[in-house]
């Protein structure tokens, strides 16, 4: 079993479709190892995305994450990593495949719904970075 992390972004929160994306990540087998609601901090963002601070839409984003509360979660499956990256289709919606969270539920490249880490060692960081030990248990 893989574990990866994933980020419900603020614009789907807004617009109250958090439930149905929550929905398709359980319909694709997923299981909910940790699942919290924040409203990320200046910091937070900053240090979240903190490879992407040389990049040019990097004061947007953070704002952008910022803006509202988003829905931090830990998933478990086989091939998590590369399970969830494909549920949520391209970067930018116009360009995500029919039937992917982005296409459905994203409004922009920036405010795309939902984060997925893109490969072993940023899932490692990026759970350690939101949850504690304890809090990834059996979920019991
Ligand atoms: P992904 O989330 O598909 O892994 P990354 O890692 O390239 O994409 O980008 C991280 C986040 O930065 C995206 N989810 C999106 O919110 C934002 N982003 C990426 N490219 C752009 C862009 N050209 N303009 C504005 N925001 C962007």
């Amino acid at each position: 079993m893989e574990r990866t992390f994933s980020i419900i972004k603020p614009d789907a929160v807004k617009a109250g479709k958090a439930g149905k994306i929550l929905a398709r990540i359980e319909e694709a087998g997923f299981r909910l190892v940790a699942v919290r609601q924040r409203h990320l901090t200046k910091a937070q963002a900053e240090g979240f995305y903190h490879v992407h601070q040389a990049r040019p839409f990097f004061g947007s984003l953070v704002e952008f994450m910022t803006s509202g509360p988003c829905i931090t979660l830990v998933l478990e499956k086989n091939g998590a990593i590369a399970s969830l990256r494909e549920l949520m289709g391209a970067t930018d919606p116009a360009k995500a495949a029919a039937g992917t969270i982005r296409k459905d539920f994203a409004e922009s490249i920036e405010a795309n719904a939902i984060h997925g880490s893109d490969g072993p060692e940023t899932a490692a960081f990026e759970i350690g970075y939101f949850f504690a030990g304890l809090e990834l248990g059996s979920g019991s």
